[in-house]
């Protein structure tokens, strides 16, 4: 396999859940200003969509949107234990989890990365990134290790990725203990540092 990324991107979610599953791959960079690879192929030529993560499979074909990914990775390792099995009630839970990270946390950040963005625009969506790390807080207020309960699973790997942009954005995130110490517990994870050395 094949893993299209970019340093620090969303695409840390994948690469993180590669190392969890002990899959063997490569990485291959992506330059996401000028869309090329380091191999100078226009990247678009992988994915029309330009977007990392693309997961290129054993057969060759390519596998994009991140929540889509992390869900075929976990699923194809299950002795790794990531992932509920589809049809229960924990598996939803999951998946409600990776969908609020990706359409909800995940696109917030959208305006703070954008160098035309206005002032009035930036704190527009400092609020709602804001707005939306209350909810990761209460989903963790009850004590537990990991966003869906006692086992980590890809909404834990997407949720990091996504999160550590609050660094780069001067959101400072001791407003929310409770999500410094699962990013903290996240962070600690040997396939967590593994991805991340990788990445860098
Ligand atoms: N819908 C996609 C969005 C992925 C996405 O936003 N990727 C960002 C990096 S975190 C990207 O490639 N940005 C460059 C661009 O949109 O041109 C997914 O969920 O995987």
């Amino acid at each position: 396999m094949k893993l299209y990324y970019s340093p620090g991107a969303c695409s840390l979610s994948p690469n993180i859940i590669l190392h969890e599953i002990g899959a063997e791959f490569v990485l291959a960079r992506v330059d996401l200003a000028t869309k090329t690879l380091e191999v100078s192929r226009d990247f678009r030529s992988v994915t029309a969509k330009g977007q990392v993560p693309a997961l290129e499979l054993g057969d060759g074909s390519v596998l994009t949107e991140g929540v889509a990914i992390v869900l075929h990775l976990a699923d194809s390792a299950p002795a790794a234990g990531l992932i509920p099995p589809a049809g229960s009630i924990a598996r939803a839970r999951v998946q409600e989890m990776l969908n609020f990270i990706a359409t909800e946390l995940h696109k917030a950040f959208g305006p703070l990365f954008n160098p035309a963005s206005s002032a009035d625009a930036r704190a527009a969506a400092t609020a709602l990134v804001s707005s939306k790390l209350d909810v990761l807080e209460g989903q963790l207020a009850d004590g537990r290790h990991w966003l869906c309960g006692s086992q980590f699973t890809p909404a834990d790997s997407y949720g990091f990725a996504v999160t550590r942009w609050t660094a780069f954005q001067g959101i400072d995130l001791n407003r929310w203990p409770a999500i410094v110490d699962w990013m903290d517990r996240v962070g600690s994870r040997p396939a967590v540092k593994d991805a991340m050395a990788r990445e860098a």
